[in-house]
């Protein structure tokens, strides 16, 4: 559209930016044109390799025979990247901010601190039998030990596999199993908004599910000293350990392509998969897109606030900024506790230059007008950004305007636990901004929109969102099923990676991601199957069926909505639509419970039996008169009962 807004880059900005838009375009061409010259270059000078690499890539997106390699010969270790190197020229400089959940509670780990830490639970998972190889689950709240885990695991050459830790025991439970993880690192409890969570609680009843045979010991960090069940032959205190353990580990010397992490993520069938990141290529990456896309300098304070559970901690709160020796901050507890103006506060209190966090966040502040940046001067920030689900132009003004006074460039980075770090971003030197588009691609990174029969389509148009080439922090399977990555991914358009998002690009050539057109849901930015919530609801004892769709909600951009048939005599009533939700939350987790559920007599099938989900979206977001053709149902008349009892007026 012409009419849409532009914020151009301003020059004083650009003037001290790494990049500007000239420096991008010929940046980009070169990234496109002569990628094994362009990341030959950026490899070897971001990341310090023990054995340098002589071949760049090794790709292939035939789907007969996916394989996708970077540096494939050259050896590293990534915590020698995030730390030891560091140590020269910035032993006592601050690596880790923390800010407790609490606003009196903070600390500052210097990057001497933490490589001590690290290099001390590094031996202590040694002395715990970790092996390289071995796949360690990190079940935790958001404190320093948490960072500490996963880079003790990258020392030793362990791979992590962190499981968020608002998820159900059961959920866990699965993860643990399908990653045949050998220890568990966990807390007594978190603490979020004043609240405590049961963190070992939830490990201890993940682990009487039956399936789980490789777990050997769990290793608990004391956060509260709330009570906690004891089980002397397998649970072991963190303190315990690292008292005991040597400050002195080097770090084991790494193939490129050997696995860095696990990361289980949603897609539109099945279980959750444990998208594989391997070692070289995910560590170039996340160096070249945290020092550009945040036009990060020596010295900026930068804070994520995303979970370390999610692929947003894994990459810009510790692989990122450690990679490029900057101050990170991690934040323990939520957006607007104790008050609503607690982010600012933050801001404040560290002098912030530059924050990232989702839509969701930057709404549910919006909702209260100015009270989130009230008696707050945030003058130290220079820059904003969004990730996670498409920001509404209302939500990216606010945040421009008042968390930013009009001040800071806003860069909406689109991108996906897939990619391993951004693609699709403005630089904010570079490129000027329209609110709700992710306009450009990162350097490396060739989106195209296709047709559904995979025809590439030019100029200003919608489509499905594919990659046509390889980039170096893209993930390289599916844990332990290779074929499920091939096929979720490589197989719905020949030749090209497929990221089950729909996007339009305008005529000065940016992207507008319009969001998933798979059956995942964006929940606050938290991604869902509808087929694992399903899965879930059908398993009570008085479901027949269900079908889940997501529906328009200001705050968390999806709300889930579950339309339910029950077995025949079960009644409907508002204790069962109780009982329900809580069921949801229970077997997957507070992030799963459904917004609205409708019973309901039927639902709208085919007369082979699908249920017409197109359908239910247009209901639950109450978008009735534009159902489309509905004359293939076996049964029309359910719809107007759906109609009338729909929740969403
Ligand atoms: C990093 C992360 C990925 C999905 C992705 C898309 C949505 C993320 C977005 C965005 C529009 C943005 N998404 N960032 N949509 N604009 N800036 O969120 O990874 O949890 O795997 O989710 O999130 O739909 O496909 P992940």
């Amino acid at each position: 559209m012409s009419d849409d807004k532009i914020y151009e880059v301003k020059p004083e900005f650009a003037n001290s930016a790494w990049i500007d838009n000239d420096k991008y375009l010929q940046m980009y061409q070169q990234s496109v044109i002569n990628p094994d010259g362009f990341w030959r270059e950026e490899a070897s000078k971001r990341i310090d390799w023990i054995k340098p690499f002589t071949k760049v890539r090794n790709v292939s997106f035939d789907d007969h025979k996916v394989d996708i390699r970077w540096f494939e010969d050259g050896t590293l270790n990534a915590s020698a990247n995030c730390l030891d190197r560091h140590l020269e020229t910035r032993a006592d400089q601050t690596a880790i901010i923390w800010e407790g959940d609490d606003p009196s509670d903070s600390k500052n780990i210097t990057y001497r601190e933490l490589h001590e830490q690290v290099s001390r639970f590094a031996n202590a998972l040694r002395g715990q039998g970790v092996r390289k190889g071995d796949v360690v689950c990190i079940y935790m709240p958001m404190i320093p030990e948490a960072a500490v885990a996963m880079l003790a695991c990258t020392r030793i050459g362990a791979i992590h596999s962190v499981v968020f830790g608002g998820f159900s025991p059961d959920a866990l439970a699965g993860r643990i199993e399908d990653s045949n993880s050998k220890i568990v690192i966990t807390a007594d409890e978190g603490v979020r908004a004043g609240k405590k969570v049961a963190l070992k609680a939830n490990v201890d009843e993940a682990l009487t599910h039956p399936a789980i045979k490789s777990l050997e010991k769990v290793i608990v960090v004391k956060r509260t000293g709330g009570p906690v069940a004891w089980h002397a032959a397998r649970d072991v205190w963190y303190e315990d350990l690292m008292a005991l353990a040597s400050p002195n580990c080097p770090p084991e010397e790494m193939n490129a392509e050997d696995p860095l992490f696990i990361l289980y993520t949603s897609g539109s069938t099945g279980k959750p998969k444990g998208v594989l990141h391997t070692t070289g290529g995910y560590m170039v990456w996340a160096s070249i897109t945290h020092q550009y896309v945040f036009d990060y300098h020596d010295g900026d304070v930068y804070w994520c606030t995303a979970d370390v559970g999610w692929v947003t901690g894994h990459t810009y709160l510790l692989y990122g900024p450690l990679a490029n020796g900057g101050i990170t901050l991690m934040s323990e507890g939520v957006p607007n506790y104790p008050s609503i103006n607690r982010i600012s506060q933050i801001i404040d209190k560290h002098q912030v230059n530059i924050l990232y966090t989702a839509p969701t966040a930057i709404r549910s502040l919006m909702a209260e007008g100015t009270a989130a940046v009230e008696n707050t001067s945030r003058k130290s920030l220079r820059l904003l950004g969004s990730v996670g689900e498409p920001i509404n132009p209302e939500a990216w003004e606010w945040y421009y305007r008042t968390m930013g006074d009009e001040r800071c460039p806003v860069v909406d980075t689109w991108w996906q636990t897939e990619t391993g770090g951004i693609m699709i971003t403005p630089l904010p030197g570079a490129t000027a901004a329209k609110p709700g588009s992710a306009t450009r691609p990162f350097f490396g990174v060739q989106p195209a929109l296709v047709d559904s029969g995979g025809m590439i389509l030019d100029g200003a148009t919608d489509g499905n969102l594919v990659i046509v080439d390889s980039w170096p922090g893209q993930a390289r399977s599916v844990y332990g099923d290779h074929e499920r990555f091939v096929q979720t991914y490589f197989s719905t358009f020949r030749g090209m990676y497929f990221t089950g998002d729909g996007a339009r690009r305008d005529a000065d050539g940016y992207y507008w991601i319009t969001g998933r057109v798979d059956d995942v849901i964006n929940v606050s930015g938290h991604r869902m199957g509808t087929a694992e919530v399903e899965s879930s609801l059908v398993a009570h004892p008085k479901v027949a069926e269900a079908a889940v769709v997501g529906y328009p909600h200001d705050i968390k951009g999806q709300g889930i909505y579950v339309y339910v048939t029950l077995n025949s005599g079960e009644e409907a009533s508002d204790e069962l639509v109780k009982e329900l939700r809580n069921w949801v939350r229970a077997e997957i987790g507070p992030v799963a419970t459904p917004d609205l559920i409708q019973i309901t007599p039927g639902l709208p099938k085919t007369r082979s039996g699908k249920i017409m989900r197109r359908i239910l979206r247009k209901i639950a977001a109450n978008e009735h008169d534009a159902l489309g053709d509905i004359s293939t149902l076996a049964d029309p008349a359910v719809v107007e009962t759906l109609i009338e009892e729909r929740l969403n007026r």
